[in-house]
């Protein structure tokens, strides 16, 4: 609730959250995130994220990249599968989106914005994908910056049913530009900020940094406690992007979703300080660390 009323995220909420994995079960059943994004001197940022959304359960991943960057995509990842989408230059062309209709029908979650760059072509090709698909989203990095360069789509009507299913994940600097004010204005008032931002656009928000802050129209607000300044370092919100991407396309309702990842991702940043200090963690430790504290929680 505004005002400072709220639960802090804890081991019971996201075991309680997190879905079974029965005996019977196949690579079908855990969902298939698309991950979109990667474009020039930002590949990293897709494949972390790609392989969080692995690491968090997910059936299946592919990681949708400019044709150009193709061969640099594949090369890195190796479970996860790579879509070479129309590009040029390292960016996605303005009509990009036509030619992946066919994988959105195979897909059960969008991840969106991790190293997507804010070209003139991919600005387009963002406002068309988000027109175009029904599917559950994760908007993160440069989605947001895009959306806060034209705020319609947060806030048309039209829109509205679709915004539903999105969870966007500002760092307070996104944030910022999405709110059209400050860092300042948005770090003062964290859960003020981020459960009007929830209201107003009808999308689940997930405000980083130190106590990161979950918000989603008709649902009380969530503080995550884990989590330490070793997170402080590039990479690391692609990973949780695609976390949250993962656990969503397992059928976990958005909130849950995005608090569980939140969890999750702190828990494991906490877990590797305590082995090899935080100075040195880098996003790509928390990939192995998700399987871990995912059999901790269980
Ligand atoms: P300042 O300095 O205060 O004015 P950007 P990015 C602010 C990709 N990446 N508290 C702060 O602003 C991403 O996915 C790829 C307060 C800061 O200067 C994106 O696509 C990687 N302020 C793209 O790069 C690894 C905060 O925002 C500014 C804040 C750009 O994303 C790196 C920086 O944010 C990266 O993930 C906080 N907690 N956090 C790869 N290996 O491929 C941020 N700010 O300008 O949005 O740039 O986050 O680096
Ligand atoms: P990004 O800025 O998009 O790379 O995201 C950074 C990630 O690290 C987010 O999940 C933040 O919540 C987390 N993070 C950054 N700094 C801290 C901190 N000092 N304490 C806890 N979490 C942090
Ligand atoms: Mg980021």
């Amino acid at each position: 609730e505004e005002g400072g009323n709220y639960y802090l995220v804890d081991e019971e909420m996201v075991a309680a959250a997190l879905p079974e994995r029965l005996p019977t079960q196949h690579k079908g059943d855990f969902g298939h995130v698309l991950v979109i994004g990667g474009t020039r001197g930002y590949t990293g940022a897709a494949a972390l994220a790609s392989n969080a959304a692995l690491r968090s359960g997910a059936g299946l991943v592919t990681a949708v990249v400019p044709e150009d960057l193709y061969p640099v995509a594949a090369a890195k990842l190796t479970e996860v599968m790579t879509f070479p989408a129309p590009g040029k230059d390292g960016g996605f062309d303005a009509g990009a989106c036509a030619a992946l209709m066919g994988l959105f029908g195979r897909a059960t979650v969008l991840a969106v914005g991790p190293g997507l760059g804010q070209g003139e072509g991919t600005v387009s090709f963002l406002r068309e994908l988000l027109e175009r698909t029904d599917l559950p989203a994760v908007l993160d990095a440069d989605a947001l910056n895009i959306l806060a360069r034209d705020r319609r789509i947060l806030t048309d009507p039209l829109f509205a049913e679709r915004r539903k299913r999105w969870i966007l994940t500002p760092h307070p600097g996104e944030m910022a530009r999405l709110c059209g004010t400050g860092v300042g204005e948005i770090q003062s008032d964290r859960i003020g900020v981020a459960v009007r931002a929830s209201r107003e656009w009808g999308t689940t928000v997930v405000l980083k940094g130190a106590r990161t802050v979950i918000a989603a129209p008709g649902s009380p607000v969530f503080i995550n406690p884990t989590g330490n300044p070793g997170l402080a370092s590039g990479g690391t919100g692609d990973v949780l992007a695609g976390l949250v991407a993962g656990l969503l396309a397992q059928g976990i309702a958005p909130v849950e979703a995005a608090f569980s990842g939140a969890f999750i991702h702190g828990l494991a940043a906490d877990r590797i300080a305590r082995q090899k200090g935080m100075a040195g963690l880098v996003a790509g430790d928390l990939l192995e660390e998700i399987p871990v504290v995912l059999e901790l929680l269980a």
